[in-house]
């Protein structure tokens, strides 16, 4: 552990904790920042109703519309002066979101992070390739702070470049690499293409997160570039990358620093909030940010939180773990009324052999009859595949599609940042 007493702090001392910096938290925003004052007094709550870590949930949820509706620094809680740095997220339409850090919150960011890097095997003195993207977009930065606080020796890289960027890699001889999984999936390609051999290179631990992925993506990662690959997970809202993440010994769910965020999983419909162990909406609250405190922030992932240990693990930590990420609530396709995240499609692609982990869904509509186009990339264009795929899907999944085979190389890639994996032309044309 990076932080033993805080990663592995006893739980009544954990929830005593979470409540004092809750109830601080919120007595914060009522007082500073008038739009949240104005949202608690909509539903009649007020700092003082939090007594217990339950009365959270009589507390309004807070979405991305709250941020756009206050852009760029309305629930901002400390005069411009103090604030130290800004990122943005691009958002599909409209302006981007804005998120302020002020000193404070810069040292929780890199505190985090570096805790993240350490569980997924990052140690002092190791040298750090960082290929997440530098700019308004959070990986870059984010993941730069918590290096520099651990004490690895960063390469800050940033996205794109592929070929220059595996030159780097093995120029530089870093051990650790950091970026989007579909992104390591183009550096293992162009490792391939140059004959290196997966062991070969320096790189022995990779954290991939930021978009969603599989298990079978991890199995791929590690067997192509020779390393062990944890997931790292983060939203710009509640701070960017470093909100959990695994610990590369366990690979099973990710750690989340729960004396800075705290979680709760939602009922997507209802809102109600569930149980330990049972799927839903994650919804966090970063408790221990100053300049843009955060309650009940509706992510939109779905994810679902193991149950809490009753001693410390075998790590050592006592703060509760996510599962992965299983897909976005507005990312979910509804086909013909089945329910699909474009994960489950990949789940069954990768790792078959015949095909590229590379693919793409297209959704079209022909009057009232919505269809589903799976684009893969095969060396071969078969009947017998494209079909053979159409029937893993259906029995995998429980949906119809169409399978079409596509040239090696001709589906679209990631860059380096986070790769759109879903064309809906529905409703166009
Ligand atoms: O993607 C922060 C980040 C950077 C995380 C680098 C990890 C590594 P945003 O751009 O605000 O922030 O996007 C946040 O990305 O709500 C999820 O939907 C998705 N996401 C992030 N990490 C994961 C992950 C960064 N490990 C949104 N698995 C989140 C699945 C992820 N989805």
């Amino acid at each position: 552990m990076f932080q033993p007493d805080r990663e592995g702090m006893p739980l009544p001392d954990l929830r005593a904790l979470q409540l004092a910096r809750l109830q601080a938290t919120a007595a914060r925003m009522h007082e500073r920042v008038p739009a949240h004052r104005a949202r608690f007094e909509a539903v009649g709550v007020t700092p003082d109703d939090l007594r217990t870590l339950g009365d959270l949930a009589r507390f309004p949820l807070t979405r991305k519309s709250d941020l756009r509706d206050h852009y760029p620094l309305g629930l901002s809680a400390v005069p411009r002066h103090e604030l130290r740095r800004l990122h943005a997220s691009s958002g599909t339409t409209g302006k981007p979101t804005v998120v302020a850090y002020d000193e404070n919150d810069l040292a929780v960011f890199a505190e985090v992070v570096a805790r993240s890097l350490y569980a997924a095997g990052a140690r002092p003195g190791m040298t750090f390739h960082n290929a997440y993207g530098y700019g308004l977009f959070t990986g870059g930065l984010g993941l730069h702070g918590g290096a520099e606080r651990l004490g690895l020796c960063t390469v800050p890289v940033s996205g794109g470049g592929t070929e220059r960027q595996v030159s780097l890699i093995l120029d530089l001889e870093p051990e650790v690499i950091a970026c989007t999984p579909s992104y390591a999936l183009v550096l293992a390609d162009e490792f391939t293409r140059r004959g290196v051999r997966p062991g070969d290179t320096s790189l022995r631990y990779a954290v991939l997160g930021a978009e969603p992925w599989t298990e079978k993506t991890r199995r791929e990662v590690e067997a192509r570039l020779g390393v062990t690959a944890t997931n790292i997970y983060g939203l710009s809202e509640i701070i960017g990358p470093g909100v959990s993440n695994e610990d590369a010994a366990e690979q099973r769910g990710s750690y989340l620093w729960e004396d800075h965020f705290y979680p709760e999983i939602v009922d997507p419909e209802t809102g109600e909030v569930l149980p330990d162990g049972e799927w839903g909406v994650l919804v966090l609250s970063s408790i221990s940010r100053t300049a843009l405190p955060m309650l009940r922030y509706w992510t939109g992932d779905i994810t679902r939180l193991l149950p809490e240990a009753t001693e410390p693990n075998a790590t050592g930590r006592t703060v509760r773990r996510m599962d992965g990420i299983r897909g976005r609530a507005d990312d979910l396709i509804i086909l013909r009324g089945v329910n699909v995240y474009p994960t489950q499609l990949e789940a069954v692609l990768v790792g078959m052999g015949q095909v590229s982990p590379h693919y793409h869904v297209v959704l079209t509509r022909t009057g009232t009859r919505d269809d589903l186009l799976l684009r893969v990339e095969a060396g071969e264009e078969t009947v017998a595949l494209r079909t053979e795929i159409e029937r893993l899907v259906k029995v995998q999944v429980g949906v119809t599609v169409r399978c079409e085979l596509c040239v090696p190389g001709s589906l679209p890639r990631s860059e380096g940042g986070k790769l759109r994996r879903v064309t809906d032309l529905r409703g166009k044309g």
